[in-house]
């Protein structure tokens, strides 16, 4: 991002005293870190800053919340909220659909915004004619990693909790480090924070991976066991039920990727996770290994396509109407053939 961008979207907020701060929907690791190391950094320079989230958020993020202190958006009057603060800060997205539980007020606001965003989808926010600003870097692997810039350019000083907070959607958004977007200057980043904020990223780890409940380990043993090879190896198949949940005592959360343990096996290409809740309908989850690994591309997006779903070309998902045992065989066999 060119240094005037970050100067003139720190010359605006700086000028707000009071500052909305949002996010998308469903919050990730990097949006809810974003707005806790921004409304930290801003309070710290004596703004008033103000975080809301949507719902409730998930318990391994809860210490965010603490450093954010995240308040929950309250519908009501336009005007009434735009008396209340002097502009608007959206971090980690610029898409109507993605802001739909405030797009109704944000549509009325008179407030001056300013966006940070790393994403492609880039709609006009400034539909009511007010006088926004748009710092927005497709090449950045993380929103984090722009706020961490930005606080560089302007001077803005980054305490051991809001340096905790931005590491946190950084890794988060480049899986640890693992993913191809990680880059030097992802790294570059990460190491300031370290050696600046004091921030302990083994701590960092556990207390967002090492964080499930005892409930996500029985439905995990109880998944595996209905654990199926087909395709030589290369497909592995698992499954849930509604009964697995029950005797685990597990909530809908923590299946969380839990599709990504079949991948762990050397010959497993592509990995299909079915959930039957007894509802009549199967939820497929698949997943594909990168060519760089396996030779070749599967791209489980087709596969998901042929069920009425969708996603990306190595995670994608469907849902499927109809009995777990034919579901099962419908899936195993389209899965067979991307793989022939
Ligand atoms: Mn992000």
């Amino acid at each position: 991002m060119d240094a005037h961008v970050y100067q003139e979207a720190g010359r605006r907020v700086a000028g707000w005293p009071r500052t909305l701060v949002l996010t998308h929907q469903r919050p990730d690791a990097d949006a809810l870190g974003a707005m806790a190391g921004m409304t930290r950094v801003l309070r710290a320079l004596g703004l008033e800053a103000t975080a809301f989230i949507y719902d409730e958020i998930a318990p391994r993020y809860q210490f965010l919340d603490a450093i954010g202190d995240f308040q929950t958006w309250q519908h009501g009057e336009p005007a009434a909220i735009d008396g209340r603060f002097d502009g608007i800060l959206i971090l980690d997205t610029c898409s109507w659909s993605q802001l739909d539980p405030v797009a109704d007020y944000l549509r009325a606001s008179r407030l001056p915004k300013v966006v940070l965003d790393h994403h492609a989808t880039r709609d006009d926010l400034s539909v009511n004619g007010t006088d926004d600003y748009y710092a927005i870097d497709l090449t950045s692997s993380s929103d984090c990693g722009l706020v961490y810039e930005w606080c560089e350019a302007m001077g803005w000083p980054i305490d051991e909790p809001a340096g905790e907070a931005i590491l946190t959607g950084i890794a988060g958004d480049t899986g640890w480090f693992r993913f191809s977007n990680t880059d030097g200057r992802t790294l570059r980043a990460a190491a300031a924070l370290l050696e600046h904020c004091q921030v302990r990223p083994e701590i960092l780890y556990a207390r967002l991976y090492a964080a499930h409940s005892p409930a996500r380990l029985r439905l995990m043993t109880r998944m595996l066991e209905t654990l199926q090879f087909h395709a030589d190896g290369r497909l592995a198949v698992v499954e849930l039920t509604k009964a697995m949940f029950d005797q685990a005592g597990a909530r809908p959360d923590d299946a969380e990727e839990l599709v990504n343990i079949p991948m762990e096996t050397h010959s497993v290409v592509v990995c299909v996770l079915l959930t039957d809740m007894g509802e009549g309908v199967v939820r497929l989850n698949f997943r594909s290994k990168s060519p760089e690994l396996v030779g070749r591309t599967v791209d489980v997006s087709a596969v998901a396509g042929t069920f009425g779903g969708g996603g990306h070309h190595r995670a994608a998902g469907a849902r499927v109407p109809g009995r777990l045992d034919e579901v099962r065989d419908r899936a195993i066999a389209a899965i067979t053939e991307a793989l022939e």
